[in-house]
């Protein structure tokens, strides 16, 4: 498979994985597996071509394993917005975490602090270099934001860290963004 039909079947499990499993039959437990089989026969799509996307994704968007039953399942490791309980323990956050936006978003998120949006976190990155590619995505000129995550920790906020590293918590509120 060349690299954009992996990159085309990745945001098809994606999409299938966290937002719209319903629509296409798939039933995920509450913690968001579904069986491999099960996403395979959805998306018409074959065993090589998951297992290569799975193993190559850039960003580990996905984890596979062997169930309590002996099925094989699927996840994605973040990012859903259909309900899910991903059943991370709380963890604590480096002193320092960043986000990365479009500047477009800047006034709003200073007002306001970052929210979650259409997800179940907001979501940070440990290095600034990671943050600059998600807030690239926004296309404009982009802008990475600091967050004093020590601060907030000693608050009482909540943090997880995801399995591929992307750290996770409710919401920013604007007092922890440092400049
Ligand atoms: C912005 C991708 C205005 C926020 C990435 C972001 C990441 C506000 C957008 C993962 C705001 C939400 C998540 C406020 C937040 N006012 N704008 N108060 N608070 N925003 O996609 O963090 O490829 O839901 O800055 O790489 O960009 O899907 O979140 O621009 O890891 O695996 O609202 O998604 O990973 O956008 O990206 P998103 P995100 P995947």
């Amino acid at each position: 498979m060349d690299h954009r039909a992996m990159v085309k079947l990745s945001k098809r499990i994606s999409r299938a994985l966290r937002h719209e499993p319903y629509r296409l039959g798939l039933a995920p437990d509450g913690a968001g597996w579904v069986p491999v089989d099960d996403l395979l026969a959805a998306l018409r799509t074959g065993r090589a071509e998951l297992d290569a996307v799975v193993a190559g994704n850039d960003k580990q968007r996905f984890a596979v394993e062997r169930g309590p039953d002996g099925v094989e399942r699927i996840r994605a490791n973040q990012g859903h917005s259909i309900p899910v309980d991903l059943g991370l323990p709380p963890a604590v956050p480096p002193d320092r975490l960043h986000h990365g936006t479009g500047a477009a978003a800047l006034d709003s998120i200073r007002a306001t602090g970052l929210d979650r949006g259409g997800r179940h976190h907001v979501h940070l990155s440990p290095d600034v270099e990671t943050a600059r590619r998600v807030g690239a995505r926004r296309g404009g000129q982009v802008v990475v934001l600091t967050v004093d995550a020590a601060a907030m920790a000693r608050d009482g906020h909540v943090f997880h860290r995801s399995a591929n590293g992307v750290w996770l918590t409710d919401a920013v509120p604007a007092r922890y963004l440092v400049d």
